[in-house]
């Protein structure tokens, strides 16, 4: 508990901003916050994310028991009259367990799904949308994913559903129809064959330096209208001025509003069916700078989801 969170009038207590607890197997409906820190590690950097929903929920302490107050970045309450949101804990993922942890992480969609629910998932590092996205089918889905990485290698150390891999792997599946990625810049893992077999799938690669010089605009017009939608934020999108807590720091990064106007504005388009928020890593973090940003762009995804009916 931080003395932020005490000032603010918040008690001891272990779910996200103090949102009521639930569980998966008693989920009865509406928006539902999940922790996942370990899902399909590479065995040379290991969980190394699995810290971060205890991180987050630590830092979201500092706005516990605002839930009725008003949240300005998204213009209301930061949950809704008459909408619910629970916190249904952390998954019991275990590194090296892989096969496993995507199975838990695809169960609880489903679970969550089936009671007309929208899952948002704390990572956990960025393997976790594979689940995540298979579990979504089979009505057609578009991906509005928001990194600094467009993550379509097709293995890395001879793993294929690893961290680099999501969107590659995504857009194998029968039910993605689409993929709007945003943020990209800077040198990571990416091959230029990569990038080719992106654009020739049909992905929209809007990159960094665009969205710095045109806005975000271009990206949110490739989502259809009505479309059903799942987001994929990784927190390295953010400029790491705003978010260090990051296994690699690259300038020129997405600002918070950017991000939260993408959130909105999909949202707006169409209907945002499951999210996830990966790649915090608290190791990273500078004077729990990054977590802080982490629970609060967390908040605002979840009144944006809570809001769509
Ligand atoms: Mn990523």
């Amino acid at each position: 508990m931080s003395a932020l969170g005490k000032m603010f009038g918040a008690g001891e207590g272990a779910t996200f901003m103090g949102l009521p607890a639930g569980r998966i197997e008693s989920f009865a409906g509406g928006t539902a916050l999940i922790g996942a820190g370990a899902i399909t590690s590479y065995a040379s950097v290991g969980a190394y994310c699995a810290g971060a929903p205890a991180a987050i929920r630590a830092a979201s302490q500092a706005y516990a028991a605002n839930l009725s107050h008003m949240n300005f970045d998204i213009g209301g309450p930061v949950v809704p009259e008459g909408a619910t949101v629970t916190d249904l804990g952390d998954l019991p993922q275990v590194d090296g367990e892989a096969e496993a942890n995507r199975g838990r992480i695809a169960a609880a969609v489903r679970a969550v799904t089936a009671r007309g629910g929208v899952p948002v998932f704390l990572g956990g590092d960025d393997s976790l949308p594979i689940p995540m996205l298979g579990a979504l089918g089979p009505e057609p889905l578009w991906i509005l994913q928001i990194d600094a990485h467009i993550d379509w290698r097709d293995a890395v150390d001879g793993e294929r559903l690893g961290l680099s891999s999501p969107m590659r792997r995504a857009s194998e599946m029968a039910h993605v129809a689409g993929i709007v990625q945003v943020g990209c810049r800077g040198i990571g893992s990416a091959r230029v064959g990569d990038v080719a077999d992106a654009t020739s799938w049909g992905a929209t690669l809007v990159p960094a330096a665009e969205v710095a010089r045109d806005g975000i605009g271009r990206a949110l017009a490739a989502i259809p209208q009505g479309a059903r939608i799942a987001l994929c934020l990784d927190c390295d999108a953010l400029d790491p001025a705003v978010m260090p807590a990051v296994i690699a720091r690259t300038a020129g990064g997405l600002s918070y509003w950017d991000v939260i106007g993408l959130v909105q504005g999909a949202a707006a388009r169409g209907r945002i069916v499951a999210a996830d928020v990966v790649e915090f890593m608290p190791e990273q973090d500078i004077d729990g700078q990054g977590a802080l940003v982490a629970a609060q762009v967390t908040a605002a995804i979840l009144g944006i989801v809570a809001r769509q009916g």
